[in-house]
């Protein structure tokens, strides 16, 4: 018999050493995505570390984050004109209830890119940034601190004349609050895989001043990259105005309706309809059916087990709880087979454990740059969101239209197992797991201070 330490695994992977913040979950018009956070985003996979920043500006890490060059499985899709919402947080599964760390101040942009697949490189051209904002004198707050002001919550409205396809969309949060001649500030960077379903089609034209290459669109002598916030913006008289990073934003021209025809739809990458519980990128499909032997209830409890040990592996920093309730799962079914009264296939449910959005999800950052057209609004009704998590769902597993056995001796592996070692007997090879491990660590962490000790040096040079 085998038994697999994937769970403690995971848990002590959880310890985060130095915080500070992390784009865990895409929303579209306002939805969740997915189930369990991460859906359709790229996250940085090694759990230990997942919140650090990216500082190198010639990395790859620069287009998406860390690991970021590598897609995740499946692609969100928006109708045209959708608005995005990026939630960062401090603790990926949510320890805390907390964001960005005050200390973080700095710029924030949203960038895209149009991909031919899903799998196409995030690194080099073609990159444009749809919206940006720096240090705001009228109300003295930067970007991050107004993402901290709306509960690590940043929206943003896709263009609704950007052609459909698939899209990487990649939040810029930047923290200046390190920043020295010798220290680069740290980027907070992800990408959405999302596909916009749109009746506009053909080439994304980009006029060549706004379409940068990332990496290579930082160089490490740009003022916007070696501003120094306390000596130009915080004790400064006058303050000196923070010079944004990147291209000018490019809000590509409005279509009419008129010219609209027929909707492109997402035709891969999506969650696949068979899924029953996603985690992230991650989803659990039916276990082979079975009706009256125990042999099949075995078997299917085997395959609901490899599959939460697949929901495990592919865990994100943003969390496992619905590889909990997978488990959970398959504990009921193996208790079914191993009960004296076995009658052939139970009914179960399966709903989503996930945490509602931290607030009210804002407006979108640009909706005044990006006016809108009428396709927008029709197109708002064409989402297909395969499964979302605003509302728990609720799935039945095992159908009880599986007929049920007309007698006991008609199942002759229930009649063998007069004990219940007997039945284990037929499974050979495989232990359910332990119960006692299945939840990764919520204790709360401490305080960040990656920004304080910096901050008080950047004082003490003046
Ligand atoms: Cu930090």
């Amino acid at each position: 018999m085998k038994s697999i330490p994937i769970l403690g695994l995971a848990t002590s992977l959880f310890t985060v050493a130095n915080a500070h913040t992390l784009f865990t979950t895409l929303y579209i018009n306002d939805v969740k995505q997915g189930q369990g956070d991460g859906t359709c985003v790229r996250q940085n996979t090694d759990l230990a570390h997942s919140n650090s920043p990216v500082r190198d500006l010639s990395s790859d890490d620069m287009a998406c984050g860390i690991s970021g060059t590598v897609p995740v499985n499946y692609t969100c899709a928006a109708p045209a004109g959708a608005k995005l919402t990026f939630e960062y947080r401090l603790y990926p599964n949510r320890a805390s209830g907390e964001f960005i760390d005050e200390s973080h101040k700095g710029p924030v942009a949203v960038y895209a890119k149009r991909l031919s697949s899903p799998s196409a490189d995030a690194t080099g051209p073609g990159w444009f940034k749809l919206w940006d904002e720096g240090y705001d004198i009228k109300a003295d707050k930067w970007a991050i601190e107004k993402i901290i002001d709306t509960k690590g919550l940043l929206s943003i409205q896709v263009p609704s004349a950007l052609p459909s396809g698939n899209y990487l969309f990649r939040p810029e949060v930047v923290a200046m609050h390190n920043v020295t001649p010798e220290v680069e500030p740290q980027f907070y960077i992800g990408c959405a895989q999302v596909f916009i379903e749109s009746s506009v089609s053909g080439d994304l034209n980009i006029p060549s001043e706004k379409s940068v290459s990332i990496p290579g669109y930082l160089q490490k002598d740009d003022s916007s990259v070696t501003y120094n916030i306390y000596k130009d913006e915080e004790y400064a008289d006058p303050k000196k105005p923070y010079p944004m990073m990147g291209p000018e934003p490019f809000v590509p021209a409005a279509v009419s309706t008129a010219s609209s025809g027929k909707v492109t739809r997402q035709t891969e990458g999506g969650i696949p309809d068979s899924c029953l519980l996603v985690n992230g990128n991650w989803c659990g499909v039916e276990v082979p059916s079975y009706t009256n032997n125990l042999t099949g209830c075995w078997n299917a409890v085997k395959d609901c087990w490899s599959q939460a040990d697949a929901c495990w592996a592919q865990q994100l920093a943003s969390g496992g709880r619905n590889c909990e309730v997978w488990g959970e799962k398959c504990k009921d079914i193996d208790a079914h087979c191993s009960a004296k009264d076995f009658t052939g296939p139970p009914a179960y449910e399966l709903k989503s454990d996930d945490f509602p959005a931290p607030g009210p999800i804002p407006a979108a950052a640009n909706a005044d740059d990006a006016p809108q057209d009428n396709t927008s609004s029709e197109a708002q009704s064409t989402t297909h969101v395969v499964v979302t998590s605003s509302v728990p769902v609720t799935v039945t597993v095992f159908p009880t239209t599986s007929p049920l056995p007309t007698s006991l001796e008609s199942i002759p592996d229930f009649t063998l197992s007069s004990s219940p070692s007997s039945a284990l007997e037929s499974i050979p090879d495989f232990t359910p797991r332990p119960t006692s491990t299945a939840r990764p660590s919520q204790t709360p962490k401490p305080k960040p201070h990656c920004g304080r000790r910096k901050r008080r040096q950047a004082r003490q040079r003046q």
